[in-house]
């Protein structure tokens, strides 16, 4: 129970990933906001899920690619447990498109709720540490995507870069006030995102292959390092990114 007492928002938290940390957080001892973009029932199964374990946790409507969404994401958590501690950036999306089918809206979408999704939560959270004077911790989930190219994902991965990129510059600017930020990288992890994408066998075969642990990444695989990012044993801990990927990374020989 590293993080009794603590408040965590996470965004989209109503499935995958993003559940499973707040589910982990709130094993923790963590009290818990699910944000999720209107996926009612997803998000209300995940608090029932916690409050039978014996957590505290709240679902609230929030699309992260809207400041005013946003404000009310922060007023309802305010409202409910008066403050933030761990702010955790894990929206995001990624339809896998081909390079010349892409539009623009497309690109302006998923860089609106990956990346400007972040920077607007972060924001906020920040502010509240800051004023609360009880420091925190800011973890996004960006991607091995952030090192790495992928052929049809060129409007994602520079979200993913952007993200790790931002963590680096708030470790500046939010050190002082004893806020870490830091990024988690998940390599392959099965999920609503690429379900579609991995119903081709031989692609998933592929890239099962890649991976020297053998096995594409469970949410619990993150949900733990994101337990320990947001505990004390990582308050030394800022600017920083944990590569979560079976070895995929260094694999290229
Ligand atoms: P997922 O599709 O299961 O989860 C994405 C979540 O984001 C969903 O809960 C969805 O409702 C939410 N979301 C979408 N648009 C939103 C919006 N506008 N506002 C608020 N929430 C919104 O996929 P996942 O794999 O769990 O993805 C979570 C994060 O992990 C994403 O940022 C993704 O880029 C990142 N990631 C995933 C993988 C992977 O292989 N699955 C690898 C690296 C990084
Ligand atoms: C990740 C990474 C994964 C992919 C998801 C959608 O960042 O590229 O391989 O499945 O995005």
């Amino acid at each position: 129970m590293a993080l009794t007492g603590k408040v965590a928002v996470v965004t989209g938290a109503s499935r995958g990933i993003g559940r499973a940390i707040a589910m982990r957080l709130a094993d923790e001892g963590a009290m818990v906001v699910i944000d999720h973009p209107g996926d009612d029932d997803a998000a209300d199964a995940a608090v029932d899920a916690i409050r039978q374990q014996g957590g505290e946790a709240i679902a609230v409507k929030a699309d992260v690619s809207s400041a005013q969404d946003v404000d009310v994401l922060f007023a309802e958590t305010l409202k409910q447990y008066h403050t933030v501690d761990i702010m955790v950036n894990n929206a995001g999306i990624c339809p896998f498109v081909d390079w010349f089918d892409l539009t623009e809206e497309l690109w302006d979408r998923v860089h609106g709720i990956n990346l400007k999704g972040a920077f607007l939560c972060s924001r906020r959270a920040s502010t509240i540490m800051r004023d609360h004077q009880h420091g925190g911790r800011i973890i996004s989930v960006s991607s091995i995507s952030a090192l790495v190219g992928g052929g049809l994902q060129t409007h994602y991965t520079p979200t993913k870069a952007g993200v790790r990129s931002l963590m680096q510059s708030l470790a500046i600017v939010l050190g002082p006030y004893g806020i870490t930020c830091n990024s988690i990288l998940p390599g392959s992890i099965l999920t609503d995102i690429n379900r579609e994408h991995y119903r081709d066998q031989a692609i998933l075969e592929r890239d099962r292959k890649r991976i020297p642990l053998g096995r594409l990444g469970d949410p619990k695989d993150i949900a733990g390092v994101a337990a320990f990012l947001a505990s004390e044993d990582a308050r030394y801990i800022t600017g920083s990114d944990i590569l979560v990927d079976g070895g995929l990374f260094v694999n290229l020989q």
